[in-house]
């Protein structure tokens, strides 16, 4: 795995290829697509009650309850999957990642909105490990209270993206809508929840 590091001004960000072997990347992305409970959840946005554009579910220790645009989201147990990559990547980030947000982007009109992942169950500026699977999108960053974009990356199949110090305390993400784009794409965050 080779892996570039992007420093901007207050947060840090490293970008990696190739995570897993490539034919173990392409059966896990068939394996996740197939056998995860996945559902289009109705999220507030600003207050207003709208359908999710992905679908969604979350993994992870019994007590990682987490809440999140104005939904708790109970983890399901832990499919043998996503337990071996949350361990390969503990030991990869030195972190102690006990759950996972998995997003399925039907294709380039699913999308995710600007936010920081700063809800208080995460403790102050977490870091977040972002694992890529199927068609290629780009991943957006900004700094907060600005409008300006300032990186638009692209995140491959089988990468891993992880969001340092200073993501998410000063800087927000978004994954845009891509009309080029018709195949689907998962992204699986594991993160830290204390309880
Ligand atoms: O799909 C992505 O790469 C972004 C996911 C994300 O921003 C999140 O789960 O908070």
């Amino acid at each position: 795995m080779i892996s570039h590091n992007i420093i901007l001004n207050s947060c840090s960000i490293e970008y990696a290829r190739n995570l897993l072997p490539p034919h173990k990347a392409s059966a896990l992305f068939d394996s996740l697509k197939d056998t995860l409970e996945w559902k289009q959840e109705r999220i507030k946005i600003y207050g207003k009650d709208i359908l999710s554009p992905r679908l969604q579910c979350f993994y992870g220790d019994p007590h990682a309850q987490y809440r999140y645009s104005g939904k708790t989201f109970k983890p399901l147990n832990w499919v043998p999957e996503l337990e071996r990559l949350k361990n390969q990547l503990n030991r990869y980030c030195k972190e102690s990642f006990n759950a996972v947000l998995c997003n399925f982007y039907r294709d380039g009109t699913d999308s995710m909105g600007w936010h920081s992942d700063n809800e208080p169950e995460m403790g102050r500026d977490p870091i977040i490990a972002s694992v890529s699977l199927g068609a290629p999108r780009k991943f957006a960053l900004r700094k907060k209270k600005e409008t300006k974009q300032l990186l638009s990356l692209p995140l491959e199949h089988n990468s891993l993206l992880i969001m340092k110090s200073g993501c998410q305390s000063n800087y927000q993400h978004a994954l845009p809508k891509t009309k080029t784009i018709n195949e689907a794409r998962i992204n699986l965050t594991f993160r830290r929840i204390m309880y």
